[in-house]
């Protein structure tokens, strides 16, 4: 049974036993999320990146995939990193953003983590409006079968808390 939390503030704050990161294919850091979990994080994490593009992903991790690494200076034991897509009016991508999730749980669970904290993948940079982004996170996390206990969405402002939170009534 897992329990779906929200709580509005900065992810590289939380503890869990993982951190998602809405990261890019190059898996070596950006701005947003990316870009402070890197900061907080210190330079384990893109230095296990850098391993990561050198034995498996020499091509980039695709869109809706997810990968782990160490979470450096965070407190958490893991930060999974996740590439979601950009919004396009021309394409239909929500699948792709449902996969972030999916298999970002598959490695959770393949590592036996049990607290599993995400931001808005997607939702900020990539454009994906907010309220859809949300439906998305929470009916794909509903619909997946995993191990985790707590999944926790971590949403930076009080607009991006709102949408989520709207999502449980
Ligand atoms: N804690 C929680 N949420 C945050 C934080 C934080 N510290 N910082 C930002 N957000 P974004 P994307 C929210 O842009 O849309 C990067 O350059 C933010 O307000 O981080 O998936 C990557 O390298 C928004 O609601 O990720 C990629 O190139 C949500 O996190 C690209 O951006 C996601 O915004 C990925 O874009």
């Amino acid at each position: 049974m897992t329990t779906i939390t929200f709580v509005q503030g900065d992810i590289t704050r939380q503890s869990a036993d993982a951190i998602v990161n809405a990261a890019n294919s190059s898996l070596l850091g950006g701005g947003g999320v990316d870009g402070a979990i890197h900061r907080r994080g210190g330079p384990a994490i893109l230095a296990d990146c850098r391993k990561l593009r050198a034995s498996h992903y020499g091509r980039g991790l695709s869109t809706g995939k997810a990968v782990a690494t160490t979470a450096g200076d965070l407190d958490a034991r893991w930060v999974i990193h996740t590439v979601g897509p950009r919004f396009t009016r021309e394409e239909d991508r929500s699948e792709l953003l449902a996969s972030c999730y999916r298999e970002s749980l598959r490695v959770a669970d393949e590592l036996g983590a049990r607290t599993v904290a995400f931001p808005a993948v997607s939702a900020g940079i990539y454009g994906w409006p907010m309220e859809d982004a949300a439906r998305i996170a929470v009916e794909t996390v509903r619909a997946t079968d995993t191990a985790v206990e707590e999944v926790r969405f971590v949403l930076f402002d009080e607009r991006a808390y709102e949408a989520f939170a709207a999502q449980l009534r």
